[in-house]
């Protein structure tokens, strides 16, 4: 049984990672400011400090736990995950998203963990993004390809990235981060405007309402299941690595937003109203990720079909 910190952990993706985490009998704690993130998505019994990434102090408080007895490994997705908030809020959505994690690997470099866990930092596995790939045209997305962000969200992950060399270099803190490309599955919001496409889409079609396709609705995604993701975060913990690798979190398989669009109005059974809005600024065309390092390093892929992914998360609706 271990101890855990995880940041973000009544967000969408935090959730289903800390089922997964209380499934094989670990204990866990929480630090998220409920912006985006809700209080039900877990467990009543999980300890939950509602706080800020980016206050150093809050961080430091959440690792060393009421008790001071620390933890074994931090969790980091305390993030604002939208591209379009980051253009609209450039400052603030730096704090928490770079900021936040400096807050986070700083905090590690102090808290040394338990001595019976091997004592040293605090392992920090953290969530990256194929936004740090930006507009580069080379498909599928290796981990060596060039980072050419294109938003205010991808810099700073790519930020995020550069300050995990950082903390495993300079200060000895084991990370592991991850780019994920585009996740969905259930509890992702169906009613934010910065949600994901899948969860606006499919909650949409299921109440009968129009879709805005931004532009022409040809640009492309690869779309992973939020439950094939967290088995790779759990991995990285239990075999923290040196040298602050990131790995892609993709299925290599391409999917339109028209397409996808089609495909949740067929498995709802609901006709489908489509209207054109502009483009997204900043939207990147073709997003399809190289899952060649991560299959090799974690013996598995991210295996769920889309339509499998989708009957579930229109079920959850
Ligand atoms: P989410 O919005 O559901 O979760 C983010 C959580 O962080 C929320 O619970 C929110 O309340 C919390 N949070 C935000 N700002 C905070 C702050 N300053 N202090 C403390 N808590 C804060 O989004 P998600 O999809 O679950 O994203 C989790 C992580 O994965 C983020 O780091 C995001 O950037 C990253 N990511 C997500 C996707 C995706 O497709 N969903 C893709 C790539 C990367
Ligand atoms: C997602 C993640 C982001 C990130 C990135 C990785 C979310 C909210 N964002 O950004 O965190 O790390 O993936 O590459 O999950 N679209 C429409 N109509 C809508 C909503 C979206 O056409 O109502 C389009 C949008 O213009 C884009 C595509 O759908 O072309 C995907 O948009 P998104 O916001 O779900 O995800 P993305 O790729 O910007």
């Amino acid at each position: 049984m271990a101890r855990y910190l995880v940041t973000g952990g009544c967000g969408f993706i935090g959730s289903h990672l800390i089922e997964r985490l209380l499934a094989a009998g670990h204990e866990v704690r929480v630090l998220d400011d409920l912006s985006t993130g809700k209080r039900e998505n877990l467990p009543a019994a999980v300890p939950v400090t509602v706080g800020d990434v980016a206050d150093a102090g809050a961080v430091e408080a959440a690792m060393a736990g009421p008790d001071g007895e620390g933890v074994d490994g931090c969790f980091h997705l305390a993030a604002v995950a939208s591209v379009d908030r980051s253009r609209e809020a450039w400052l603030e959505t730096h704090h928490a998203n770079l900021s936040g994690t400096i807050a986070v690997f700083d905090a590690a470099r102090r808290a040394a963990r338990r001595a019976d866990a091997g004592g040293g930092p605090v392992p920090v596995v953290y969530a990256s993004s194929a936004a740090v790939y930006g507009d580069n045209p080379a498909m599928p997305l290796t981990e060596d390809a060039a980072t050419r962000p294109l938003s205010a969200y991808g810099a700073d992950k790519l930020g995020c990235e550069l300050h995990a060399r950082v903390a495993d270099i300079v200060h000895g803190v084991p990370t592991t981060g991850f780019r994920f490309f585009n996740v969905y599955g259930p509890r992702q919001d169906p009613k934010s405007p910065y949600s994901g496409v899948i969860s606006i889409f499919a909650g949409r079609i299921v109440r009968g309402e129009p879709i805005t396709i931004n532009g022409d609705g040809q640009q492309v995604r690869d779309f992973i299941f939020v439950k094939d993701l967290v088995r790779y975060l759990t991995a990285a913990m239990d075999n923290p690595r040196s040298g602050a690798p990131v790995f892609n979190v993709c299925t290599g398989r391409p999917t339109s937003v028209n397409r996808l669009a089609e495909v949740l109005a067929e498995l709802s059974g609901r006709p489908l109203d489509r209207r054109q809005g502009p483009e997204r600024p900043g939207d990147i065309r073709v997003s399809i990720g190289d899952p060649s390092r991560l299959v090799a390093a974690f013996g598995m892929s991210c295996e769920t079909p889309l339509e499998v992914g989708l009957r579930e998360t229109l079920a959850w609706l």
